[in-house]
This record gives structure tokens, sequence and C-alpha cells, in this order.
């Protein structure tokens, strides 16, 4: 009895592990906004030439041409018009855009990438933009000068099931590893339940003589 014991706790715990390793792991590694410039939220009074943002990991760039990433700039006040005269470019934890801002309003933030774990995340943030009278504005445009939109920028807007050639590959990762997590942890409980029912079926009395029993079909 000591040793069955002895299995089902070593299977538990290889079996605990397996979990924790492939499932919690992913769903943990989204990278998430930790900083802005200008902030979500503020109120900005001086002109300003770029938009930036900071995540909490670096954010990838599977790009093979074009930028890797998407963060437009549109206002003011709800209104469609764009407002980045450029691509993003992406560095480290980092994304910023080059801007040219118009008349004074609210300002929508617009942005999409690929996490360090590979799953495009996508989210938006607004700020109030309040320059000196006398500032000059920008007419914006109809739509987004960055042209040649990347990986990010083309794929779905629905984290993990992007469209983009490395959120397939990285989502099909995952997908295999949760399959094989759980073929494992099934295989783990199979063998625990072949040795209750091998233990609790078969004699007792000779059960603990022998370092390697050899199993016997017709044992029962
Ligand atoms: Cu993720």
């Amino acid at each position: 009895m000591r040793r069955l014991t002895g299995w089902v706790a070593a299977v538990a715990l290889v079996a605990a592990a397996a979990l924790g390793t492939f499932v919690a792991a992913p769903a943990s590694a989204h990278d998430y906004l930790v900083d802005s410039s200008p902030k979500a939220g503020s109120t900005q009074t001086t002109p300003i030439n770029k938009v930036r943002l900071t995540f909490d990991d670096v954010v990838l760039d599977l790009a093979k041409s074009g930028p890797g990433a998407l963060l437009q700039v549109t206002g003011p006040n709800g209104k469609a018009t764009h407002f980045e005269t450029g691509c993003p470019t992406i560095s480290g934890r980092q994304v910023s855009v080059p801007v040219s801002l118009g008349k004074s309003g609210k300002y929508l933030v617009t942005w999409q990438i690929v996490s360090a774990d590979g799953h495009v995340v996508s989210d938006s943030i607004q700020f109030t933009y309040a320059p000196p009278a006398g500032t000059k504005t920008s007419a914006g445009a109809s739509a987004s000068p960055c042209k040649g939109a990347g990986a990010a920028a083309t794929a779905a807007p629905t984290a993990g099931a992007g469209t983009a050639e490395g959120t397939v590959n990285s989502g099909a990762i995952v997908i295999v590893v949760v399959i094989a997590a759980g073929i494992v942890v099934l295989a783990l409980i199979a063998v625990v339940v072949i040795l209750l029912t091998r233990r609790r079926g078969g004699a007792s009395d000779h059960a603990d003589d022998e370092e390697d029993e050899p199993v016997d079909p017709d044992e029962d």
C-alpha cells in the first residue's frame, strides 16, 4: 500500500506541474499598456510631435516588411480624421508614431500589437488636446498615411485569433502544447486508475514481496 500511495503522489505532482506549466503560462502573458505619452485621460496643453505607448513586455515585430504594429491617432471629438503622419516604430516595450494634431478636443489612440507571447492585442485610449491659442493645427487625413501595414495591423483584433502569420503559428503551438498536456494528464490518470484497480482486485498477501511483479492478465 505504501508503494501505491507513493505512485499516486508522484503522478499527482507531475500532473499538477504539467497543468501549471502549460495552462497558466500562456494565459498570463499578454502585453498590457503600462504608460503612454500623452497619458490616458490626460489633457495635453502643449503641442506634441509623437504619441508613444509603453507596454509591460517587449512588443514583437513579426512583419517581413512594413510596420509590425498599428498605431493610429484620430479625432477630434469622435471624428475619424487621422493625425498620425507616418508608420509606428517598435523599440523594445515601446511603440511610437509621429503626429501633427488638429484642433483642440478629444483624440483617440488606437493600437494593435503582437505581444511578447505572440498574441495580438489591441485597445485604445483617449486624451484631450488643448493647446495654447494660435497653435498651428493640422488638417489631418481621411485615411492613415501608413501603408503596407504589417503583421499586427492586418491581423484580426481578437487576441489569439489573428490572421497574421506569426500569430497563427504561435496560436497553433499553444494549441499543440495544450493538447499534449491534456494527453499527458489523461495518461497519468489512466496509470493511477490501473494501479488502483489492480491493487484492489489482486491478492494482497504477495503484492509487496517482489519489486517488479510481472503483470498476469488472468490474475482476476
Ligand atoms: Cu497571450
